[in-house]
């Protein structure tokens, strides 16, 4: 960093939470890449604007227990990050995964607060969760664990105060369960989770709006190179919400997605994936992608990371955090990728992305990319202020002009900066300038 205030804000976020190794990366690569723009606004230094926005408004640590179906009870570490309220309510997803740590949550909430600003939606930033494991665990355990975690997040959240969602390890089952225990102690049906199921407020199209939305994105960058989605050979990775509707829209776009994975191993199906086997595994049996190769002919199951290993014009991380780092990226130069775009939060590593950049791929970080499921959430709270549903088409095209919205702002103000394709740029600037502003027109109390 060469800016002297913002190396300073670095080492002050380093010196608090030296142990936080995930929540230092994703505010590393923000502070780097807004320099230009804070260097355009000497005030944001008096005014502290950056510390502030490195630092969250409240970080609640709950405990969490729950009787397993053996009748023993069990604890767990629950956490809501409420980051930044400037522009909206704190809005952002709950992860529920064993390696969920308060570093994790609090790289997931910074994060969470620059996609929502590029949305053009009023929503701020927040994310939480807990390090439960969802996998082997009865329906009956994973509703207890629910219900437990809400009793407590219950207190700290609100249609208007702080609007969770899913994110890995919680979808339709675990939003209900815990839908249905915000309305049993509040004695209140309000828009206070999205992801709901139809029949109680949900929005069509949100199911399919992180990974469709990806796609709009990456159909734009490939159109500004004046080339088309058709025939490209595209690969995935992960099986889970975001990567199943990742892969219908490619498809629907003419390209061929070749691979899936889970945290076991990948698949590669050179005639194209099958995405009805993939739903019958993932969605209805909650079951192992490697069981797709025993079900499809031609198909080839390998156990471990190795999916980018697998030639393709464009790759599409969507499972998790640095799942793809130097030694992939340089993999997936040499066999001629040209577009990468992150489904997930924070997929490549720093030098995967710098490998990119210099290489020419065009690569979207997915703040900016995977944008379209909050946007789609955003839009659930609106239908349910309104007391009124949407058509699958219409929420799907406003998903669209979202997606292509926030290409073209990030292109705008990158190329401010004379760097057109540098969209780590662009998205950073563009999502952090709009917070900036009204965190500013809020004064500070004193
Ligand atoms: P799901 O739980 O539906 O799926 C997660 C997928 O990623 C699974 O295939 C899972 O495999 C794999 N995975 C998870 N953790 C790991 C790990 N540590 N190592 C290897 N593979 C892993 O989650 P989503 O699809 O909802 O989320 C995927 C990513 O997209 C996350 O980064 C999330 O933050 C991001 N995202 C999600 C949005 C949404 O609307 N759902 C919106 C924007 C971003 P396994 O089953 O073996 O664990
Ligand atoms: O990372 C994300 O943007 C999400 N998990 C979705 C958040 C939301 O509120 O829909």
């Amino acid at each position: 960093m060469k800016n002297a205030y913002l190396q300073k804000v670095f080492d002050k976020v380093r010196e608090r939470d030296p142990n936080q190794p995930e929540f230092l990366q994703a505010v590393q690569e923000v502070l780097e890449s807004i320099e230009p723009a804070v260097e355009k606004n000497p005030d944001f230094e008096k005014l502290g604007v950056v510390e502030r926005m490195v630092e969250p408004e409240r970080v609640i640590s709950f405990r969490v227990s729950w009787v397993d179906d053996q009748g023993k009870v069990q604890v767990n570490r629950g956490f809501r990050v409420q980051f930044n309220s400037a522009i909206g309510p704190y809005k952002g997803g709950l992860r529920l995964h064993p390696s969920v740590n308060l570093s994790v949550i609090k790289f997931l909430g910074f994060e969470q607060c620059f996609k929502n600003s590029l949305t053009g939606l009023p929503i701020g930033g927040g994310k939480g969760g807990s390090d439960f494991d969802p996998k082997g665990k009865s329906d009956a355990e994973v509703m207890r664990f629910c219900q437990s975690f809400m009793t407590e997040l219950s207190k700290h959240i609100g249609p208007f105060t702080d609007v969770p969602a899913g994110d890995i390890g919680v979808g339709a089952r675990e939003i209900g369960y815990m839908y249905g225990q915000y309305k049993r102690l509040n004695n209140d049906f309000t828009g206070v989770l999205t992801g709901k199921g139809l029949t109680y407020g949900g929005s069509l199209a949100r199911t399919e709006a992180t990974g469709y939305g990806l796609l709009y994105f990456v159909n734009e960058m490939v159109k500004a190179r004046g080339e088309s989605m058709k025939g490209k050979i595209v690969v995935i990775s992960g099986s889970g919400n975001v990567a199943i509707y990742a892969t219908e829209k490619a498809m629907a776009l003419g390209a061929k997605v070749v691979t899936a994975s889970d945290s076991n191993g990948y698949i590669y199906d050179p005639n194209g994936i099958n995405l009805d086997v993939v739903k019958e595994i993932k969605e209805v049996r909650r079951g192992r992608i490697k069981e797709y190769a025993q079900a499809v002919p031609g198909s080839v199951y390998t156990e471990g990371p190795g999916v980018w290993s697998v030639k393709c014009d464009i790759a599409l991380p969507c499972s998790t955090q640095n799942e793809l780092n130097a030694e992939s990226a340089k993999t997936l130069i040499e066999n001629g990728c040209k577009y990468v775009g992150e489904g997930a939060n924070m997929p490549c590593t720093p030098e995967a992305v710098d490998l990119f950049r210099e290489n020419r791929v065009y690569f979207a970080p997915g703040k900016a990319a995977n944008a379209g499921g909050v946007a789609t959430s955003a839009l659930e709270m609106s239908q349910n202020s309104m007391r009124l549903s949407w058509t699958f088409e219409e929420v799907d095209e406003k998903l669209r002009k979202i997606m292509e919205n926030i290409f073209k702002n990030a292109t705008e103000a990158a190329t401010e900066y004379n760097d057109p394709e540098n969209l780590v740029l662009g998205a950073n600037i563009a999502g952090m300038l709009k917070i900036a502003q009204a965190m500013i027109a809020h004064g500070v109390a004193y």
